[in-house]
């Protein structure tokens, strides 16, 4: 039998798009060319079930803020960014949001990260790569989605 299809890999590709100027579909070698942040380890628990699942190792990756600029959020001259919001997907559909206020103007942004390796390992498809993982909030899998695939700006009304 003729395996090939089988054994063909799929790079994960992360799109971000809605309203923002520059639509960017990028690679894991394209996150690699952004700046990079890493956090700390930390435990991964359920919001639902309170379950532990498992300790995680020091993430490295691209804050989300630094992905969404080149992609051109905010708009000279209109107050747009003040009501937006960005819905990230992962691959199965599983979607969380953040606001503009909490990634451009909290400390929240500088560990919200699009993670591309743990503890300076790639991470693959099976790791969930890429992890969209929000490292400050308090309770972390609901917002570490793993193998992210869209990011979509939406200006709330
Ligand atoms: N893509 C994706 N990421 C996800 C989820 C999901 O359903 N899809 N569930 C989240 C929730 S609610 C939990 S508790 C953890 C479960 O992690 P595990 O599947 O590695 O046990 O993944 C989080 N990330
Ligand atoms: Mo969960």
């Amino acid at each position: 039998m003729d395996d090939t299809l089988a054994t063909v890999s799929i790079e994960p590709v992360l799109a971000i798009g809605g309203q923002v100027e520059w639509p960017l579909r990028l690679d894991a070698a394209a996150l690699r060319g952004f700046e990079s942040a890493s956090l700390e380890p930390f435990d991964l628990r359920c919001f639902t079930t309170g379950r532990f699942i498992r300790r995680i190792g020091e993430y490295r990756g691209v804050p989300l803020r630094v992905l969404l600029d080149a992609a051109g959020v905010r708009r000279p001259g209109n107050t747009d960014f003040k009501r937006t919001v960005f819905l990230a997907h992962g691959h199965d559909g599983y979607a969380v949001t953040f606001s503009w206020h909490e990634l451009f103007n909290t400390p929240i942004g500088a560990r919200t990260l699009v993670a591309y390796a743990c503890d300076d390992r790639p991470l693959d498809i099976d790791d969930g790569l890429p992890v969209l993982v929000a490292g400050a909030d308090t309770v972390r899998a609901p917002r570490h989605v793993k193998r992210l695939a869209r990011i979509d700006a939406i200006v709330l009304r």
